[in-house]
């Protein structure tokens, strides 16, 4: 039987194993844009490099605008200022974090709202009881890549007359209804951050297929600016640089290979969890494009006899950074849960999911041979479940 780290025994991996490492595409392409880019002296404020990425991600996207941003959160705050929301803004709990604070930065109140177990995604039905006079958005998240149920929220934002958003950070290369995501809603905030299925090393965007609002963020994103000397409004400097259209631009190249890679490596932990009692791995609609990016895991303690905190502290010791995302809901977190109204809340999916859910190392640093490697490890694992636990409870 295999001698566990945790329990003195050698890691599996001599260096960690991350989720989601990010993607280069072709190293020397990628320097011959740098190379034109430091000769043309022309940096940021929208050139040359930005402009071609925005029109081949609009077009990639099936999207009328696409505006390129410095990260995906502030892509989302743009958004937030550009419909003048005020009050409340329906959102997940069960999300990274970055899409409650963009919410608080705008100076709007996020109301948590819970999410649907089998998609993981803000639940509809919970999401109505919500609304109220002061509600003036509803922000779904596509969250691992699926789609929200984009129907009813739109129904539901018909209905009340409040505007529909959605945080597509997860959903690079996604489709619903065998359209991309991208121009769903009034708008969509996409990251390009290092830890994206598509990245430019930091950066994000804005796609909309509403004209008005796309002329609107890009000033907002320009400090206001309409032209040289004209301001009209408070804007703020959202812009991306040159460097990282270089990168987005490159792996734009190598986006395809970079899907077909992902899409192996999540088949074969597909396989291989499989066969393992009281683990589930999340599955994506097969009739849609999906980026594959995230292996999400589903852990039944009561099944396998140790719990999802357990196989995290285990694998960390093997060098496997598996990760608890997205525990323990924002609503457990600061600010939000010392308020009032917030840590009274009751949201029982949000719960269970950020109890029980692990993301395993997966994507294009990934190999075949490693993920048999973490596949027979966790193998081992729920072998000797028995024993570890008693280990464990020793050791603590
Ligand atoms: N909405 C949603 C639903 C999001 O998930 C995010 C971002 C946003 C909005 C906001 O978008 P941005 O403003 O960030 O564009 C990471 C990312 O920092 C964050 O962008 C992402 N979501 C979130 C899900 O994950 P951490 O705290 O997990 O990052 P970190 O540094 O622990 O990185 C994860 C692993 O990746 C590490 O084990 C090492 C590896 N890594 C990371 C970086 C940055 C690399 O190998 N190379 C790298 O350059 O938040």
């Amino acid at each position: 039987m295999y001698k566990l780290a945790i329990f003195d025994g050698k890691p599996l991996f001599a260096d960690e194993l991350c989720v989601n490492r990010p993607t280069i595409g072709n190293r020397s392409t990628f320097l011959n844009r740098v190379e034109k880019m430091l000769d043309s002296r022309m940096f940021t404020n929208s050139g040359p490099l930005v402009r071609e990425l925005e029109s081949k991600l609009a077009e990639y996207l099936g999207v009328k605008h696409c505006i390129a941003t410095c990260n995906g959160t502030m892509a989302l705050q743009l958004i937030m200022k550009a419909l003048n929301l005020t009050g409340e803004v329906i959102v997940p709990s069960f999300t990274f974090i970055a899409t409650a604070h963009a919410v608080s930065w705008q100076g709007l109140k996020p109301i948590f709202c819970d999410v649907d177990i089998d998609t993981n995604n803000i639940d509809p039905v919970a999401c109505e009881r919500l609304i109220n006079k002061n509600t003036t958005a509803i922000l779904g998240v596509h969250l691992w890549g699926r789609a929200c149920d984009i129907e009813k929220l739109q129904s539901l934002a018909d209905k009340y007359n409040i505007k529909l958003i959605f945080d597509s950070a997860h959903a690079f290369g996604c489709s619903h209804k065998n359209k991309m995501i991208a121009g769903f809603g009034d708008a969509e905030a996409f990251s390009f951050h290092s830890t994206k299925a598509f990245h430019t090393f930091e950066g994000g965007a804005v796609t909309t297929n509403n004209s008005e609002i796309a002329q609107k963020i890009k000033r907002l994103r320009n400090f206001g600016f309409v032209d040289y000397d004209c301001v009209d409004g408070i804007g703020i400097n959202g812009k991306m640089p040159e460097v990282c259209a270089a990168m987005g631009l490159t792996n734009l190249e190598s986006f395809s290979s970079s899907l077909t890679n992902n899409k192996k490596i999540y088949d074969e932990y597909k396989k291989l969890i499989a066969g393992l009692k009281g683990l589930s791995l999340h599955t994506y609609d097969e009739t849609e494009k999906n980026n594959y990016q995230y292996v999400v895991i589903d852990v039944d303690e009561s099944a396998v006899g140790l719990s999802r905190d357990n196989f995290i502290e285990i694998l960390h010791a093997e060098n496997i950074k598996a990760r608890k995302y997205f525990y323990p809901g924002c609503h457990n977190m600061q600010p939000y849960i010392s308020n009032n109204d917030t840590n009274k809340l009751n949201l029982l999916n949000t719960r269970f999911l950020s109890h029980r859910l692990m993301v395993l190392p997966a994507g294009s640093s990934m190999t075949i041979a490693q993920v048999n490697k973490v596949g027979n490890i966790l193998k081992s694992i729920i072998g000797q479940s028995k024993l570890i636990k008693s280990k464990l409870e020793a050791l603590n």
